[in-house]
């Protein structure tokens, strides 16, 4: 048997006493701080974001790499320095390693946000889009290591779907393959980010809390790996036309395109050029669904808490 050193983690102090109690709580990413929006709207964001969870019944533990420190709820200090530091580099699963070893910091995406998620024994974790299989992955094979951790942490996602400047189509067939569980929460169809609906529909509509919970409870039961996909749509107030997004993603991706992006940098790019392109409209309805997503992980969270105390 191998041993090792022990991991350089910290619970914020909100999170030690939660977990302490059994309460529920919501893992949080924060690369969609130091990426996904420009400063200062993502650190009001940010903020919103974990009162929502709050408001829904959970303790917030935003997640972050810190001077070689694995960070499990950010205090308001640290999230605001993440949000107005230009340069802090996106830490997926496979970069966590070296990212602590080297001493550096960094922004955890969803898939990096699950590890530290799980090693902290918190069973729960909000975000908007979660990645996915990339437009033109047949050639290019990105995929995005969300998918995968999916597979290994044993720990729920509620999310908006996956984002919509992916193809959302493949994703949802990834997940079948992988077979990671993926139920909507209050609608029909698998939603797309800011918008209600993808036109693709959900293998499995539960609108009572208490079935989500105890699916959740029985897929672990059941021996399953990894995690369970649970996803709900964006208000309809703050939703965004499908074809109109779709208009500007297919726009942006021509310009992508001819700037040679792609790779890892391919998500940011794609996001801010569509924001561009809808005059800041989807900047503010991803700001919105991540406000309402994360009010209903809190809730979840609570039900789950509920059923396995
Ligand atoms: N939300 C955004 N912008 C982003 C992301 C989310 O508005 O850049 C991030 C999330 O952190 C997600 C990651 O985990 O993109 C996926 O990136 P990739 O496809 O390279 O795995
Ligand atoms: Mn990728």
């Amino acid at each position: 048997m191998t041993t090792h050193t022990p991991l350089p983690i910290d619970l914020g102090e909100e999170v030690a006493a939660a977990l302490a109690a059994g309460d529920s709580i919501v893992a949080l990413e924060s690369n969609v701080i130091t990426h996904g929006l420009p400063y200062p709207d993502n650190a009001l964001t940010a903020r919103k974001v974990e009162d929502a969870v709050r408001a829904g019944g959970a303790v917030p533990a935003t997640i972050g790499i810190d001077a070689g420190r694995i960070i499990v709820g950010m205090g308001e200090r640290d999230i605001d320095r993440f949000a107005s530091t230009p340069g802090i580099p996106k830490v997926s699963s496979r970069d966590l390693p070296v990212i602590l070893a080297r001493g550096g910091t960094g922004a955890t995406t969803v898939a990096s946000s699950l590890v530290a998620a799980e090693l902290a024994g918190i069973t729960f974790f909000s975000s908007a889009g979660i990645g996915g299989v990339h437009r033109g992955a047949e050639t290019t094979m990105d995929i995005s290591a969300d998918l995968v951790q999916f597979t290994r942490s044993k720990v729920a996602v509620v999310c908006a779907g996956a984002k919509n400047i992916l193809d959302l189509k493949l994703t949802l067939e990834f997940l079948e393959t992988h077979c990671v569980p993926l139920i909507t929460y209050r609608s029909d169809d698998f939603p797309a980010f800011y918008c209600l609906s993808s036109g693709l529909r959900s293998p499995h509509r539960i609108d009572d809390e208490n079935v989500i919970a105890r699916t959740v409870d029985h897929h672990w039961a059941l021996g399953g790996a990894g995690g369970v996909v649970i996803a709900t749509p964006p208000r309809e107030e703050d939703a965004i036309d499908r074809d109109e997004a779709e208009a500007a993603i297919e726009q942006a991706l021509v310009t992508a395109r001819r700037d040679g992006v792609s790779g890892n940098a391919i998500t940011k790019y794609l996001m801010r050029a569509v924001d561009e392109l809808t005059g800041g409209r989807t900047a503010e309805a991803n700001m919105a669904v991540l406000i309402s997503t994360a009010e209903a992980g809190g809730r979840l969270a609570a039900a789950y808490a509920r059923h396995v105390r």
